[in-house]
């Protein structure tokens, strides 16, 4: 059985309540997390329960965090990194008394997920969010300005005012952090983390690099089969996994992802499935991107979804950006009106697949 939800931003961010993600068809579960706590503290019990709480009494289910983000501390490999993966550790403890089976991180320097036009138009009038290769060419700083403008004043995951003011030292930190100094740092990380999810029962998923290469001269360790091979063999344990998203890794057309489904499925590693297309428009390397549907992107959603009932998927799967469309002007990629058309679509998908097994 395929566990479908929704992405929330919580009761004060989120222009999206409870009471509308419960009325969309087939979604049992809220994917989310403590917004107000900062990178590398521990999530106090109260909030977590608070949180429990509010999705519960909405008929819901919160057994995904996307993410426990990670201080940038224990990417760097700094001396404090230890207290801050204690605090992780405590925050994994806390989180398992209320249920959660899966946690979603990113090990990104510096940033999150990078767009370079957060409206751009499609010929349909709907805005998406486009990545352009030439714009991240410059000074970072540069295109961070233009981008937070463009945000319907909303920051984007992992592009807090607070954090961007930093970026000009945390790029001076990492000049030392290539790749495998990131993926040693990583390994640091995993091996002292993976024994509490074990003995706490919830697993970490490492969400794709997003677009799956260096930029900024910043080094990127999950943008394709090798990295996902090589970030599994660090620690072995099925706590030690993988969210496959298929926006991200779709961006490099040379990542066959109905094939990455099948392979990590089948080793118990990837737990968490983020469902997005995007269409490859403009130079190489540029994309924008688009509804969910096949015929709208370059991913195939119908292999996507094929790769997930072949191998009896029964984890957890969320429709990841959506357009605008329907005069929304909220959180880019996270609207309400595409997400759902999204979910319906892969639950579509899903129960032919099913019938005609
Ligand atoms: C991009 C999105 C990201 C993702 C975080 C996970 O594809 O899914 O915002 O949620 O990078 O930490
Ligand atoms: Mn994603």
């Amino acid at each position: 059985m395929l566990k479908m939800g929704f992405r929330w931003f919580g009761a004060n961010d989120d222009p999206i309540s409870l009471n509308k993600i419960r009325q969309i068809p087939g979604t049992t579960q809220v994917v989310g997390a403590l917004f107000d706590v900062p990178v590398g503290e521990v999530w106090p019990k109260e909030k977590i329960a608070q949180l429990k709480q509010e999705v519960e009494a909405a008929g819901l289910k919160l057994e995904v965090i996307e993410s426990v983000n990670i201080h940038d501390d224990i990417k760097i490999g700094k001396p404090s990194r230890d207290q801050y993966i204690a605090n992780y550790q405590q925050t994994i403890r806390n989180l398992s008394e209320y249920g959660i089976k899966v946690i979603c991180y990113n090990f990104m320097p510096v940033f999150d997920w990078i767009r370079t036009n957060l409206a751009y138009q499609l010929p349909d009038g709907s805005n998406v969010m486009q990545f352009e290769q030439a714009k991240v060419e410059g000074d970072p700083q540069d295109i961070i300005k233009s981008v937070q403008n463009e945000a319907n004043g909303y920051s984007l995951p992992g592009w807090e005012p607070e954090r961007l003011a930093e970026v000009k030292r945390l790029f001076t930190e990492y000049a030392d952090v290539d790749a495998d100094k990131l993926r040693e740092n990583l390994k640091y990380f995993l091996d002292a983390i993976i024994p509490v999810c074990e003995e706490c029962d919830i697993k970490m998923a490492m969400h794709p690099d997003d677009p799956p290469r260096p930029l900024f001269g910043l080094p990127r360790i999950y943008k394709n089969r090798a990295d996902m091979e090589a970030i599994i063999a660090m620690h072995d344990s099925p706590y030690n996994a993988l969210t496959i998203c298929t926006g991200s890794l779709g961006e490099n057309p040379d990542n066959d992802v109905p094939a990455l489904i099948r392979e990590f499925v089948k080793m118990d590693r990837a737990p968490f499935i983020h469902a997005r297309n995007i269409k490859f428009a403009g130079a190489p390397g540029d994309f924008h991107e688009s509804a969910h549907l096949s015929s709208m992107g370059s991913v195939d959603m119908y292999e996507v979804m094929k790769a997930l009932s072949d191998t009896n998927f029964d984890g957890y799967i969320r429709p990841d950006h959506g357009r605008n469309i329907w005069g929304e002007t909220g959180r880019p990629g996270y609207g309400l009106y595409d997400r759902a058309l999204g979910i319906t679509y892969l639950n579509g998908l899903w129960e032919a697949l099913q019938k005609s097994k």
